[in-house]
């Protein structure tokens, strides 16, 4: 079977994306019959250039990520990320990713998020959300204790295969 391209970017506010992809290529996993190009986006605002000149023109899948321990950021959700990605990759599929996974039920960064009157992100939240702005996944993973980044490419990698039957079929129909 021939090799698919899948090119793979990963958005979202400072949340853990590098730390994602790099968890990831450690760990030297290659789905079967999937060549995955990854980038690994800048989120801050002097970087959209990158982002929108290099690394969307390229993209087949979206990872949007945000982290468990920012419920402040996770409306860039909806405010900056879906926008952005909808504007220049209306087709590509969006799974949604919850990082920092470990944090979730930490002790500290419960006590520190209390003191600003705020809690982790709750996961009923993020399912929510995901829905809302029509991922076709929602998973959770942690880079640190390196928990469900399998999966997270995996079901790139499916995605991948999908969008490339799609592209192959369409042009089926206009021959
Ligand atoms: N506890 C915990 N910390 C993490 C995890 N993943 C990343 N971090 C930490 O979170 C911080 C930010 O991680 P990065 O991977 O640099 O985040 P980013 O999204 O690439 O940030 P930008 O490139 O600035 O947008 C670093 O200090 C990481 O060590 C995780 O799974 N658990
Ligand atoms: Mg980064």
């Amino acid at each position: 079977m021939a090799t698919i391209r899948t090119d793979v970017s990963i958005v979202g506010s400072q949340c853990g994306k590098t730390s994602l992809q790099t968890a990831f290529v450690k760990d030297r996993f290659d789905p079967r019959d999937v060549e995955l190009g990854i980038w690994d986006t800048p989120s801050q605002e002097l970087y959209g250039r990158l982002r929108t000149a290099f690394a969307y023109p390229k993209t087949d899948v979206v990872l949007l990520c945000f982290s468990f321990d920012r419920p402040d950021r996770f409306e860039d959700i909806s405010e900056k990320w879906i926008p952005e990605v909808k504007k220049y990759l209306p087709k590509a599929p969006i799974i949604f990713v919850g990082n920092k996974k470990d944090l979730q039920n930490d002790k500290d960064t419960i006590q520190e998020l209390l003191k600003k009157n705020q809690e982790p992100v709750k996961t009923e939240d993020a399912q929510v959300l995901a829905k809302k702005i029509g991922a076709i996944s929602y998973l959770e993973c942690s880079a640190k204790e390196n928990k469900g980044i399998r999966e997270v490419f995996e079901t790139v990698a499916l995605a991948g295969i999908k969008q490339d039957e799609k592209k192959k079929s369409s042009k089926c129909t206009l021959l």
